[in-house]
């Protein structure tokens, strides 16, 4: 209890009036009903403003109910097209939103009215038993969609309807996981993770990258599709540090025209198509034989890598799956050849999803790399690779990092290497940790994650390649009119509901040969996804097509 009650109660009237002043600003659309997803809220930015000032609301609740550590906000829309928007909390410790405040945050953007949003603040406020008068700090940034500047108004009247109480940085336009290192780095008080700003992370990523390259460089180009989004500026800034190693091409920078963003280009387009964007397509950037490329997404949280077959001319994709593949086996060899012995040694696994395609996972398990398979969407994903000392984890999409344990890290710090080579591999894994970032998935630090290692392994692409084949395989959106009837279960390997459905799945799998397929409802549209991987292309076609046909006539029925 305050010492001033009166005082108390006064201050908690003008905060109550600011932000009902805010809420008849930024009113809630009618017949919009918001959810906080495994990407945060996400919909056209026409229908976010009052989801912002909302989101603003908690963010601060949050910051209050941990003490004061720094939450960070995200306004993007990732690989969606421009019209769209999205925001998304971060926690403290640089990592995705508790799941349990997911409700919390659904509950205050589906408020209809002023009075109903002032009720269910006060509630939370109770409930989650948040002190007012604890200190709340906010960071927050925003990719380049036009929406942008309007949506971050609306987020500031938010955090300024608690007056001086709540301390904002505006970090401004960067991609989603720069500003998750500035969450994780602004709450590390020991100062070691880095500087919390976007120019500590270049010169962080940037020195880790310079030591891993020692005398390797200068490499081959590598040529850069930013999906005409944020990337692009991230990729000026950390070519400004390392530009004399690498020779970096950027391409699709085209941030303020209208409608470029993530059209015909990125790493979604990548991934989905099986094919090259047009624009590097008709450049012929890669058409001498060993030329790597690769692709953003909007926000520059995913990667994909690419290059043309030497002999044939084919497009060959790197995805999410060949990443983690490469990356879980070298660190394997360093950590061997650290020769950390007894207690000390450290163990490497992979996370991995459904969407994993089944080569990668026989490569790993065949090679007693462990595996886990979870649940879509990089909080399961993170999650799980914390239980490792070296986690990789990658979604086939390009989403992925590498999380070195807090116990990994000191092993490494204290080891008395026996031998120059097990010294090396220690700085080397030591430094790999620092080009990581250990908070989320990250195009830029990805990318010279793979150039790194490729440089260690003396690799051109197709070496990269080479370990294994992917099995053919077909992703299919399916629209349903209520996609909640569609329950998964075992990682969202099988349906539980509708009841029966799986039993045919099964059936249509089992007359496929190296038959998979799998069903889940989207966690960010409105669809239900379809996987299927067969032993040849037209095989994975077919069973696709019969699962479709499933999915939509157990639809037709319930
Ligand atoms: P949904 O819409 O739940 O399938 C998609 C991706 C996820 C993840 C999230 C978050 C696929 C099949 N799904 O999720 O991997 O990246 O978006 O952006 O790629
Ligand atoms: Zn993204």
């Amino acid at each position: 209890m305050s010492a001033e009650p009166g005082k108390a109660a006064h201050e908690h009237a003008v905060l109550l009036n600011a932000i009902a002043d805010g809420a008849n600003e930024y009113p809630k659309p009618e017949h919009v009903n918001y959810t906080y997803g495994t990407a945060g809220f996400r919909t056209l930015a026409t229908k976010l403003p009052s989801v912002l000032f909302r989101v603003a609301l908690l963010a601060v609740l949050r910051s209050k109910r941990l003490e004061g550590a720094t939450i960070g906000v995200m306004v993007t829309a990732s690989h969606n097209p421009e019209p769209d928007n999205g925001v998304k909390l971060v926690d403290p410790s640089g990592e995705m939103l508790d799941p349990n405040w997911e409700n919390h945050a659904t509950a205050l953007a589906n408020c209809p009215t002023t009075e109903s949003l002032i009720s269910t603040f006060t509630t939370l406020v109770t409930h989650l038993r948040v002190d007012l008068h604890q200190p709340a700090s906010i960071v927050y940034a925003r990719d380049t969609r036009p929406s942008g500047p309007d949506l971050i108004q609306a987020l500031e009247a938010g955090f300024k309807a608690f007056g001086a109480s709540v301390k904002i940085v505006d970090v401004g336009v960067t991609t989603t996981p720069i500003l998750h290192y500035v969450v994780k780095a602004t709450n590390d008080k020991s100062g070691s993770y880095g500087k919390p700003t976007v120019e500590g992370y270049m010169e962080k990523t940037a020195t880790a990258f310079k030591t891993l390259i020692g005398s390797k460089g200068p490499l081959a180009p590598l040529y850069v599709d930013c999906a005409n989004g944020v990337g692009a500026n991230a990729l000026t800034e950390i070519t400004k540090h390392i530009g004399d190693i690498i020779p970096i091409h950027p391409i699709n920078t085209a941030t303020t025209t209208p409608g470029a963003l993530n059209s015909q280009c990125g790493a979604d387009f990548v991934k989905t198509k099986q094919a090259l964007p047009p624009s590097v397509q008709s450049a012929g950037y890669l058409s001498k034989p060993g030329t790597r490329g690769c692709s953003y997404d909007g926000d520059a949280d995913r990667i994909v890598y690419y290059y043309l077959h030497e002999t044939k001319g084919t497009f060959r994709l790197l995805d999410g799956d060949k990443i983690a593949v490469m990356v879980a086996m070298f660190f394997g060899d360093l950590v061997a050849k650290a020769k950390l012995e007894g207690d000390n040694k450290l163990k490497v696994g992979v996370v991995q999803t459904a969407y994993a395609n089944g080569s990668s996972t026989k490569y790993l398990t065949s090679r007693n790399i462990p595996v886990t398979c979870v649940s879509t969407g990089v909080k399961h994903l993170h999650h799980a690779a914390q239980r490792y000392d070296i986690g990789v984890y990658f979604e086939a999409n390009g989403h992925g990092t590498v999380l070195f344990s807090p116990q990994a890290l000191q092993t490494l710090r204290d080891a008395q290497p026996t031998s120059p080579d097990s010294a090396n591999a220690i700085k080397h894994l030591l430094a790999f940790s620092d080009l990581i970032n250990q908070a989320v998935g990250d195009a830029v630090s990805d990318m010279l994650l793979v150039e790194a290692v490729l440089a260690h392994k003396g690799w051109r692409a197709s070496d990269w390649d080479a370990g294994y084949e992917d099995l053919p395989n077909r992703l299919v959106k399916v629209e349903v009119p209520d996609r909640s009837i569609f329950v998964a279960t075992d990682a969202e390997r099988k349906l539980v509901h509708p009841v029966g459905l799986q039993a045919e799945i099964d059936k249509a799998m089992a007359k496929v040969e190296m038959g998979r397929s799998f069903v889940r409802p989207s966690g960010t549209e409105d669809c239900v996804r379809v996987y299927a991987e067969a032993n040849s292309q037209v095989e994975a076609e077919t069973l696709a097509k019969t699962v479709v046909d499933l999915v939509e006539q157990s639809s037709q029925m319930s």
